[in-house]
Protein backbone atom coordinates (compact mmCIF):
# COMPACT_ATOMS: atom_id res chain seq x y z
CA UNK A 1 0.00 0.00 0.00
CA UNK A 2 1.68 3.04 -1.03
CA UNK A 3 1.80 4.86 2.23
CA UNK A 4 4.86 7.80 1.08
CA UNK A 5 5.99 10.00 -2.16
CA UNK A 6 9.71 10.82 -2.71
CA UNK A 7 10.08 13.97 -5.02
CA UNK A 8 12.83 14.86 -7.20
CA UNK A 9 13.48 19.07 -7.16
CA UNK A 10 14.64 19.53 -10.46
CA UNK A 11 12.72 19.01 -13.31
CA UNK A 12 9.58 18.06 -10.71
CA UNK A 13 8.73 20.50 -8.43
CA UNK A 14 10.61 23.00 -10.24
CA UNK A 15 12.66 23.84 -13.44
CA UNK A 16 16.30 24.52 -11.98
CA UNK A 17 17.83 23.21 -15.37
CA UNK A 18 17.97 26.47 -17.32
CA UNK A 19 19.82 28.12 -13.96
CA UNK A 20 22.16 25.23 -14.16
CA UNK A 21 22.88 25.96 -17.63
CA UNK A 22 23.53 29.27 -17.82
CA UNK A 23 25.97 28.75 -15.11
CA UNK A 24 28.11 26.45 -16.57
CA UNK A 25 27.82 27.89 -20.06
CA UNK A 26 29.04 30.90 -18.12
CA UNK A 27 32.29 29.12 -17.16
CA UNK A 28 32.73 27.22 -20.29
CA UNK A 29 32.78 30.34 -22.07
CA UNK A 30 35.47 31.41 -19.55
CA UNK A 31 37.41 28.23 -20.01
CA UNK A 32 37.04 28.26 -23.68
CA UNK A 33 35.09 24.77 -23.85
CA UNK A 34 31.79 23.96 -25.88
CA UNK A 35 28.74 23.84 -23.69
CA UNK A 36 25.25 23.79 -24.99
CA UNK A 37 21.87 23.00 -24.05
CA UNK A 38 22.21 18.97 -25.68
CA UNK A 39 25.12 18.53 -23.37
CA UNK A 40 23.39 20.50 -20.61
CA UNK A 41 20.44 17.68 -20.67
CA UNK A 42 23.49 15.08 -20.41
CA UNK A 43 23.71 16.87 -16.75
CA UNK A 44 19.86 16.52 -15.40
CA UNK A 45 19.94 14.57 -12.31
CA UNK A 46 23.51 14.17 -11.64
CA UNK A 47 26.10 15.39 -8.98
CA UNK A 48 28.19 18.86 -9.33
CA UNK A 49 30.98 16.97 -10.09
CA UNK A 50 29.69 13.89 -12.45
CA UNK A 51 28.48 16.95 -14.10
CA UNK A 52 31.90 18.65 -14.77
CA UNK A 53 33.61 15.42 -15.59
CA UNK A 54 30.78 14.97 -18.49
CA UNK A 55 31.70 18.38 -19.74
CA UNK A 56 35.37 18.25 -19.27
CA UNK A 57 35.12 15.01 -21.42
CA UNK A 58 33.47 16.16 -23.81
CA UNK A 59 35.68 19.07 -24.40
CA UNK A 60 38.70 16.02 -24.18
CA UNK A 61 40.08 18.02 -20.76
CA UNK A 62 42.16 16.96 -18.49
CA UNK A 63 42.66 18.19 -15.17
CA UNK A 64 43.93 17.59 -11.56
CA UNK A 65 40.88 16.96 -9.11
CA UNK A 66 41.66 20.42 -7.31
CA UNK A 67 41.49 22.27 -10.09
CA UNK A 68 38.14 20.31 -11.02
CA UNK A 69 36.78 21.47 -7.61
CA UNK A 70 37.94 24.88 -7.78
CA UNK A 71 36.02 25.13 -11.39
CA UNK A 72 32.78 23.53 -9.94
CA UNK A 73 33.10 25.67 -7.29
CA UNK A 74 33.30 28.76 -9.12
CA UNK A 75 30.23 27.11 -11.35
CA UNK A 76 27.92 26.85 -8.18
CA UNK A 77 28.94 30.43 -6.70
CA UNK A 78 27.20 31.30 -10.33
CA UNK A 79 24.66 28.91 -9.99
CA UNK A 80 23.31 30.33 -5.99
CA UNK A 81 23.29 34.08 -6.75
CA UNK A 82 21.06 33.18 -9.46
CA UNK A 83 19.12 31.10 -7.05
CA UNK A 84 17.88 34.71 -5.52
CA UNK A 85 15.11 34.95 -8.71
CA UNK A 86 13.46 31.92 -7.56
CA UNK A 87 10.04 33.09 -6.39
CA UNK A 88 6.82 31.09 -5.12
CA UNK A 89 5.56 30.89 -8.50
CA UNK A 90 8.37 29.18 -10.01
CA UNK A 91 6.62 25.50 -9.23
CA UNK A 92 6.14 23.52 -12.39
CA UNK A 93 2.59 23.66 -13.24
CA UNK A 94 0.68 20.86 -11.20
CA UNK A 95 3.77 20.12 -8.53
CA UNK A 96 2.02 22.60 -5.56
CA UNK A 97 -1.69 21.18 -6.04
CA UNK A 98 -0.70 17.72 -6.13
CA UNK A 99 1.95 18.64 -2.98
CA UNK A 100 -0.89 20.11 -0.90
CA UNK A 101 -3.41 17.23 -1.91
CA UNK A 102 -0.67 14.53 -0.30
CA UNK A 103 -0.30 16.92 2.95
CA UNK A 104 -4.19 16.99 3.42
CA UNK A 105 -4.25 13.56 3.01
CA UNK A 106 -1.97 12.49 5.07
CA UNK A 107 0.64 10.81 3.15
CA UNK A 108 4.83 10.89 4.02
CA UNK A 109 6.62 12.96 1.69
CA UNK A 110 10.30 13.18 1.04
CA UNK A 111 13.24 15.24 -1.19
CA UNK A 112 15.43 12.86 -2.82
CA UNK A 113 17.57 15.32 -4.86
CA UNK A 114 21.20 15.53 -5.68
CA UNK A 115 21.62 19.00 -5.15
CA UNK A 116 23.56 20.78 -2.42
CA UNK A 117 21.71 23.70 -2.61
CA UNK A 118 18.08 22.03 -2.16
CA UNK A 119 16.69 23.36 0.64
CA UNK A 120 17.86 26.98 -0.55
CA UNK A 121 15.47 26.15 -3.69
CA UNK A 122 12.61 25.23 -1.72
CA UNK A 123 13.17 27.87 0.62
CA UNK A 124 12.73 30.27 -1.97
CA UNK A 125 9.48 28.62 -3.49
CA UNK A 126 8.23 28.93 0.37
CA UNK A 127 7.96 24.91 -0.05
CA UNK A 128 9.49 23.57 2.75
CA UNK A 129 6.44 22.90 4.69
CA UNK A 130 5.27 20.07 2.13
CA UNK A 131 8.09 18.11 3.44
CA UNK A 132 8.53 15.62 6.64
CA UNK A 133 12.38 14.52 5.20
CA UNK A 134 15.18 16.65 3.09
CA UNK A 135 17.27 14.07 1.19
CA UNK A 136 19.56 16.08 -0.88
CA UNK A 137 23.30 16.10 -1.95
CA UNK A 138 25.07 16.56 1.09
CA UNK A 139 22.72 13.25 2.56
CA UNK A 140 24.59 10.24 0.98
CA UNK A 141 27.96 10.22 -0.55
CA UNK A 142 26.13 7.81 -3.74
CA UNK A 143 24.84 9.44 -6.31
CA UNK A 144 22.01 8.55 -8.98
CA UNK A 145 21.83 6.17 -10.49
CA UNK A 146 22.65 4.28 -7.20
CA UNK A 147 19.45 4.51 -5.00
CA UNK A 148 20.67 5.79 -1.76
CA UNK A 149 19.09 9.32 -1.98
CA UNK A 150 15.70 7.43 -2.01
CA UNK A 151 17.06 4.63 0.79
CA UNK A 152 17.36 7.56 2.58
CA UNK A 153 14.20 9.23 2.13
CA UNK A 154 12.35 6.03 3.38
CA UNK A 155 14.15 4.75 6.05
CA UNK A 156 13.34 8.70 7.52
CA UNK A 157 9.96 8.05 6.97
CA UNK A 158 9.88 5.29 8.53
CA UNK A 159 8.85 3.47 5.48
CA UNK A 160 9.66 0.18 2.92
CA UNK A 161 10.39 1.27 -0.45
CA UNK A 162 7.50 -0.59 -2.00
CA UNK A 163 5.23 1.66 -0.06
CA UNK A 164 6.43 4.80 -1.57
CA UNK A 165 6.67 6.21 -4.86
CA UNK A 166 9.42 7.92 -6.61
CA UNK A 167 8.62 10.99 -9.08
CA UNK A 168 11.88 11.72 -11.39
CA UNK A 169 12.87 13.23 -14.27
CA UNK A 170 15.88 12.20 -15.33
CA UNK A 171 16.55 8.38 -16.75
CA UNK A 172 19.15 7.46 -13.86
CA UNK A 173 16.37 8.98 -11.25
CA UNK A 174 14.15 5.84 -12.44
CA UNK A 175 16.78 3.80 -12.84
CA UNK A 176 17.99 4.48 -9.14
CA UNK A 177 14.34 4.19 -7.87
CA UNK A 178 13.89 0.58 -9.39
CA UNK A 179 17.39 -0.53 -8.03
CA UNK A 180 15.66 0.77 -4.22
CA UNK A 181 12.58 -1.25 -5.31
CA UNK A 182 10.70 1.54 -5.17
CA UNK A 183 8.12 2.39 -7.78
CA UNK A 184 8.69 4.88 -10.08
CA UNK A 185 6.33 7.74 -12.26
CA UNK A 186 8.23 9.12 -14.59
CA UNK A 187 8.04 13.40 -15.93
CA UNK A 188 8.96 13.57 -19.13
CA UNK A 189 9.37 12.15 -22.64
CA UNK A 190 8.61 8.21 -23.36
CA UNK A 191 12.86 7.90 -24.65
CA UNK A 192 13.95 9.63 -21.32
CA UNK A 193 11.54 8.37 -18.50
CA UNK A 194 9.86 5.46 -20.39
CA UNK A 195 10.89 2.65 -18.29
CA UNK A 196 9.07 4.21 -15.34
CA UNK A 197 6.09 2.14 -14.00
CA UNK A 198 3.86 5.20 -14.81
CA UNK A 199 5.09 8.57 -17.34
CA UNK A 200 3.29 11.32 -17.68
CA UNK A 201 4.59 14.31 -19.97
CA UNK A 202 4.43 16.68 -17.64
CA UNK A 203 3.32 17.13 -14.03
CA UNK A 204 0.41 18.91 -14.66
CA UNK A 205 -1.02 15.18 -15.58
CA UNK A 206 -0.03 13.51 -12.76
CA UNK A 207 -3.04 14.47 -10.42
CA UNK A 208 -3.13 11.97 -7.23
CA UNK A 209 -6.62 10.48 -8.93
CA UNK A 210 -4.65 9.08 -11.49
CA UNK A 211 -1.85 7.88 -9.76
CA UNK A 212 -4.57 6.56 -6.53
CA UNK A 213 -6.20 5.10 -9.94
CA UNK A 214 -2.90 3.37 -11.31
CA UNK A 215 -1.14 2.27 -8.03
CA UNK A 216 -4.10 0.84 -6.20
CA UNK A 217 -3.59 -2.54 -4.19
P1 LIG B 1 24.07 21.19 -7.18
P2 LIG B 1 17.87 17.04 -8.98
C1 LIG B 1 20.20 17.98 -9.85
O1 LIG B 1 18.97 18.21 -9.26
C2 LIG B 1 20.28 18.67 -11.20
O2 LIG B 1 19.34 18.11 -12.11
C3 LIG B 1 21.65 18.50 -11.77
O3 LIG B 1 21.75 19.14 -13.03
C4 LIG B 1 22.68 19.08 -10.79
O4 LIG B 1 24.00 18.90 -11.28
C5 LIG B 1 22.51 18.39 -9.44
O5 LIG B 1 21.20 18.55 -8.98
C6 LIG B 1 23.49 18.91 -8.39
O6 LIG B 1 23.14 20.22 -8.07
O7 LIG B 1 25.21 21.64 -8.05
O8 LIG B 1 23.12 22.30 -6.80
O9 LIG B 1 24.56 20.42 -5.97
O10 LIG B 1 17.23 16.76 -10.31
O11 LIG B 1 18.56 15.83 -8.39
O12 LIG B 1 16.94 17.71 -8.00
MG1 LIG C 1 15.69 16.05 -11.70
Amino acid sequence: MIKGFIFDLDGVITDTAELHYEAWKNLSDEMGWDFDRELNEQLRGISRLDSIRVIMDHNNVELEGAKIEELANKKNEIYVASLENITPEDYLPGAKVLLTHLRTEGFKVALGSASKNAIKVLEQLNAMGYFDVIGDGTSVSKSKPAPDIFLYGSEKMGLQPDDCIVFEDAEKGIDAAKAGGFYSVGIGPEERVGHADLRFDSMNEATLFEIKSFFKD
